[in-house]
């Protein structure tokens, strides 16, 4: 496969495993990795390497004329507990950059473009358990706000504009290649830290908070899965539903405890608790399955001891019951 592939956002957490992913795919030089910021992570070493802000419409047009990608994933974003900080950026940032690049779309004719939505678009109106596809969607949040506007926003630019845009809703994502940054469900991957390095974890949520959750190679599989499916089986247009695993801090807790038995939890919310209660506990994402095929490989257990598998060494721990 030889098209080129434009990742913009691509230093962020899904953003690095995402370029290496697709760079195993398509080859190191057809992915175009860019953002606002560099990093120095080995894999943008690997190929081309350009610096976006995504607000800044003028250096898009001049990425994309210099490479004319067939696919682009816009990634760049404010997460949850950012964009409740500094609420104007996290608007400006979260529509705008959308706006920039589906216009982009139209223009360059772009054959398909990614964008993450997220179970932010859910708020306390919703069913909490297994909240469906289609139901009350009430967000609390900017965050919450702009990637409900955002999936209203591609399914137009799909039935209006002919942008071929495939998008799904994420829950919180852990993985232990790359780190997590603002974002409310973060802590699920602090504590798998925390536990090989200290034994102890500072949560700031209550111990008894479920939040959806997914392992970093299942949200690799499922981006990788809705873009290379075949157009006509991508029947939702603003964004699915898609869920791994559903746990509370206590329940995360009692799973790393069966490697650590020493670890423990110290609980001190703080103000990402509204957030987290204003999310569902889990969800269902029967559409994505019947769509396109969608099913999870990972569970909290064997999410975990592949966590602690990989961490350890970075912290010189052995961990004799893996
Ligand atoms: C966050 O916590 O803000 C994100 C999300 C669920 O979209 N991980």
């Amino acid at each position: 496969m030889s098209e080129n592939i434009l990742v913009i956002g691509a230093c962020g957490q899904l953003g690095t495993e995402l370029v290496e992913s697709l760079r195993t795919i398509y080859g190191d030089s057809n992915v175009i990795a860019s953002d606002i910021r560099q990093s120095e992570h080995a894999v943008f070493k690997q190929g081309p390497f350009e610096n976006l802000d995504i607000l800044d419409k003028n250096r898009l047009s001049e990425i994309l004329t210099k490479y004319q990608p067939k696919q682009v994933y816009h990634l760049a974003a404010l997460l949850s507990a950012t964009a409740e900080a500094k609420p104007k950026l996290g608007w400006t940032l979260n529509m705008d950059g959308l706006f920039n690049v589906l216009d982009a779309a139209v223009d360059f004719k772009i054959g398909k473009v990614y964008w993450p939505s997220s179970i932010a678009v859910f708020g306390p109106g919703t069913p909490i358990n297994h909240t469906p596809q289609n139901c009350v969607m009430d967000p609390n949040t900017i965050y919450g706000i702009s990637k409900l506007a955002g999936e209203r926003y591609c399914e137009y630019y799909f039935q209006k504009r002919g942008v071929d845009v495939r998008s799904l809703r994420y829950p919180g994502l852990i993985g232990h290649k790359s780190d997590p940054g603002g974002g409310t469900t973060d802590y699920a991957v602090s504590i798998y830290h925390d536990a090989l390095q200290t034994g102890v974890h500072n949560c700031f949520l209550k111990d008894n908070t479920e939040l959806p959750m997914l392992y970093m190679p299942d949200a690799l599989k499922a981006t990788l899965d809705i873009m290379h499916a075949p157009a006509e089986q991508i029947k939702i247009r603003s964004s699915y539903n898609l869920a791994g695993m559903s746990f509370s801090p206590a329940e995360i807790t009692a799973a790393i405890q069966q490697y650590i038995p020493n670890f423990k939890t110290e609980y001190n919310p703080d103000s990402r608790q509204a957030i987290a209660d204003s999310w569902p506990n889990s969800i269902d994402d029967t559409e994505a399955r019947k769509d396109w095929g969608w099913k999870p490989d990972f569970d909290l257990d064997k999410m975990t001891k592949d966590m602690l598998v990989n961490l350890a060494p970075r912290y010189g721990s052995t961990l004799p019951s893996l």
